[in-house]
């Protein structure tokens, strides 16, 4: 069959597009050439219904050891018990989490998307608040997460799930304090830690695993993995809602994780991605991995600073992960104009709302900024300051096309000096 040049031109494009770009949206990063490698293989071609030992079609003892080692990998990185890798993605892991905890009509609490939150935290427009009850809390006029109106909700709304976790925070988590509440009405705590994970996984953020009964992620994001979705338990527990099996038995919670995953909301699982996990997680046991980490943070402290200096408003004044939300009224610019026009000089990053937003999410009065995909690329902090630059000429000049095209050239000769992937030619 002849080469789908088509498609395999799109992506030299997209890889040169990556290559000559400074990456600075939060949920992205670039995995290592084996975790690629690894999804672009054989394995994509097994159907392996089911879970290691236990599936519906004949030929899965290979993939089998994959998953196997996929999961035993990801419990050590996590010191959990238990962990899923099958999910496809972060909302497909919540969704799971949701099925096997809680009854639809069940009221949850989670952070309110226009604070910070994510989709499947509770939001109308998602089928996390659609079929559940969802009730939020949000965040102070610092900035922080408003423990004290979290506590005063879950006492009066009475939720069988409280939800710990954010798109756009840029601040550490008190999980013990959201747990001695749940713990006083009785309801379940999920951390997901899509954002921070690989900052956990190295201990350099609070631990939620002591604290929080069930704990999702993605992988692509801070774990600089494929993409996808984990689910994880530290300590295994029977569901207190009494939710069953599909034969009506009651099971402990690891067991109604994985029904809800498989045959509850998944079919095959990705035996592709799972490999790609399988190495990702093994990178992150490495010391590589943690000096990565360490650097990120430093990276986003270098960046807020930079920022900061140059007059700009970082919600909670600062961040101690991998990212920060900025409200750019000061700078008459709304979140929209700006990525639009750091766009075109090809430096990528997303409009977002800001806590007690004037504007609608499609406009917003802020940018979310991270440093996870730069950080991969090698800059440290000496060079924080020079994107920062470059952002401010463009937001400075969001009207005039030189300025922007000359910020374009500065930015691709800058990138030169991070080569990505050199091995692809
Ligand atoms: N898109 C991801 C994020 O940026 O947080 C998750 O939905």
């Amino acid at each position: 069959m002849q080469k789908d040049t088509i498609i395999f031109d799109l992506i030299n494009k997209e890889l040169e597009r990556q290559r000559n770009g400074i990456e600075l949206i939060a949920s992205e990063n670039f995995t290592s050439l084996q975790v690629m490698q690894a999804m672009g293989t054989v394995a994509t071609n097994k159907y392996a219904e089911g879970y290691p030992g236990k599936r519906y079609y004949g030929g899965c003892e290979v993939v089998d050891e994959i998953e196997t080692i996929a999961i035993e990998r990801l419990k050590q990185v996590f010191k959990a018990s238990w962990a899923n890798v099958q999910p496809h993605s972060g909302a497909q892991a919540n969704t799971a989490v949701f099925m096997a905890c809680l009854k639809p009509g069940d009221t949850i609490l989670g952070l309110d998307l226009s604070m910070g939150g994510h989709l499947t935290h509770g939001s109308p427009a998602n089928f996390s608040g659609k079929n559940y009850r969802a009730v939020h809390y949000g965040v102070t006029a610092e900035g922080l997460v408003d423990y004290e109106q979290l506590e005063a909700k879950a006492r009066a709304e009475k939720p069988k799930m409280i939800i710990c976790g954010a798109s756009a925070y840029s601040r550490d988590w008190d999980y013990q304090r959201i747990r001695a509440v749940a713990d006083e009405i009785g309801a379940l705590v999920l951390a997901d830690i899509a954002h921070p994970a690989g900052l956990i996984a190295t201990g350099l953020l609070n631990d939620p695993f002591d604290h929080c009964h069930i704990v999702t992620s993605t992988t692509h994001k801070t774990l600089r993995g494929p993409r996808g979705g984990i689910i994880m338990l530290r300590h295994d527990f029977e569901n207190p809602f009494g939710v069953k099996d599909p034969k009506g038995n009651l099971r402990m919670m690891s067991s109604l994780l994985d029904l809800a995953v498989f045959p509850g909301m998944q079919g095959g699982p990705l035996e592709h991605v799972i490999a790609a996990k399988a190495v990702a997680f093994a990178e992150i046991l490495s010391d590589d991995f943690k000096a990565y980490g360490q650097q990120v943070i430093a990276n986003a402290q270098a960046m807020a600073k930079a920022f900061v200096e140059k007059d700009y408003h970082l919600i909670s004044k600062g961040t101690d992960n991998h990212l920060m939300l900025i409200d750019l009224r000061n700078k008459n610019i709304t979140g929209k104009k700006a990525q639009e026009t750091l766009d075109k000089a090809h430096i990528t990053l997303n409009k977002n709302s800001v806590p007690n937003d004037d504007k609608s999410p499609f406009v917003t009065s802020g940018i979310r900024v991270g440093v996870p995909a730069i950080t991969t690329r090698g800059l440290k902090e000496a060079h924080m300051s020079t994107v920062v630059d470059m952002i401010d000429k463009v937001l400075m000049h969001a009207d005039d096309e030189a300025v922007i095209a000359a910020v374009k050239t500065d930015v691709k000769n800058f990138m030169q000096q991070f080569p990505l992937y050199p091995e692809l030619g």
